[in-house]
């Protein structure tokens, strides 16, 4: 039997946070390549490949027009929610749905469910996996909620730190979201180094 203790998990790489969209994340289409080639080593590695969306109800507290703090965006069933066109996932991977509670903003992932309404963390306990590899958008919040959660849930995390973006608010947010993802004990993988099978069983280390 094979094993399959890791997975990659693509956050909201949306049509609305790409440039031209609604909540565009400054050159937030530049992940593209790069997860391109991680969900690439993640298929031929045999690993399940997640991709969150941001999948909000037309009305929410998430949004300016009722007393958020972010314009309209990735509105469910929208043009917008789509995930950017030259995301190339392949065929099986496991859409998770977030932000659908109007009291809720949503932000990370493991408060997303799957297509068949089970938590991310159910179904990453079902299927063994322990470490997730996480990049996309938004390094700040998404990316950022994302990781927090899934350390606090004991799982190990590595932030591929060449394939995430920011929306940058305030100047700095970025950089802060990294240093509290590390000091939740999330790895940060800076170089464009992908999770080959044999790079990601390095990584395992013992004390991991
Ligand atoms: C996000 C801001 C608002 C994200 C979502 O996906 O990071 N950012 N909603």
């Amino acid at each position: 039997m094979c094993i399959v203790p890791s997975a990659l998990l693509v956050v909201d790489v949306q049509k609305d946070f790409c440039p031209g969209g609604a909540l565009a994340v400054p050159d937030g289409d530049r992940v593209v390549p790069a997860l391109n080639r991680y969900i690439a080593d993640a298929v031929a590695s045999g690993w399940a490949v997640y991709a969150s969306r941001d999948w909000h109800p037309p009305v929410t507290g998430h949004f300016q027009a009722y007393g958020g703090q972010w314009p309209v965006h990735c509105v469910q069933g929208s043009d917008g929610a789509r995930f950017h066109p030259d995301l190339q996932l392949p065929l099986a991977a496991i859409v998770i749905s977030k932000g659908q509670a109007p009291d809720r903003p949503g932000y990370s992932a493991l408060e997303g469910v799957t297509p068949d309404g089970r938590l991310l963390l159910d179904d990453l306990r079902d299927r063994g996996i322990d470490h997730l590899y996480i990049g996309g958008l938004a390094t700040d919040y998404c990316v950022r909620a994302s990781v927090v959660d899934a350390r606090r849930a004991g799982l190990h995390v590595t932030v591929l730190g060449d394939a995430i973006a920011g929306v940058e608010v305030n100047p700095g947010d970025s950089a802060r979201a990294l240093q509290e993802m590390a000091e939740a004990g999330a790895r940060l993988l800076t170089g464009p180094v992908r999770p080959s099978p044999e790079s990601a069983a390095a990584r395992r280390a013992p004390a991991d």
